[in-house]
């Protein structure tokens, strides 16, 4: 059946503060609750921090898809509220701090998208390999509408490089 309605997206989930494995299991139940379906969840990786202040954990990603049915505005709340029930401290923008949930909306549909709160897709996804090495094992020819390119293509520049290795080696 097509469902005209609904909207695929991709977000990506990181922690690097308490049970994260376990904060991603209930983000992704939350999810479902607030009207998201058919979501795949990708392998967990161990990942360095990435612009990060030093000393910080490291982190761990994954990705997920679903098909949404509401608005990107919805589901950009929706992931707030599911980041506070996980004990994130509501934080403006500034300095990486620790978080025990980020989830970050990167790609809804083929939307392009900018205003004060929300960019889509997402800013700095197509270069952060904690993003693109996850979500290209549930999301390979999806294409990120400003670059024109699938997934796997913008993965593909950078499948020769040690980041890229020492993430695939740290799959959960
Ligand atoms: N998130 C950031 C900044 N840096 N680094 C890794 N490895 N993983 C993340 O999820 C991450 C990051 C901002 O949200
Ligand atoms: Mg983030
Ligand atoms: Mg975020």
């Amino acid at each position: 059946m097509i469902k005209t309605k609904y909207t695929m997206v991709a977000l990506s989930l990181g922690g690097n503060e308490g049970d994260v494995p376990a904060n991603f299991a209930k983000a992704v139940n939350q999810l479902e609750l607030a009207g998201m379906e058919d979501i795949q969840m990708s392998s967990m990786y161990r990942t360095e921090p990435v612009d990060c202040p030093p000393g910080m954990n490291d982190f761990i990603n994954a990705a997920v898809k679903g098909s949404w049915i509401s608005s990107l505005q919805d589901l950009f709340s929706a992931c707030k509220k599911i980041e506070n029930m996980a004990g994130r401290e509501a934080g403006g923008s500034g300095q990486v701090k620790s978080r025990p949930l980020d989830i970050d909306i990167i790609l809804f549909g083929n939307t392009i998208h900018s205003d004060v709160k929300i960019t889509i897709p997402h800013k700095n996804a197509a270069t952060r390999l904690f993003v693109l090495i996850p979500l290209s094992e549930i999301a390979p020819d999806w294409i990120f509408p400003d670059l024109n390119l699938r997934i796997s293509e913008i993965l593909d520049s950078f499948r020769n490089t040690t980041e890229y290795r020492k993430i695939m080696a740290n799959k959960l």
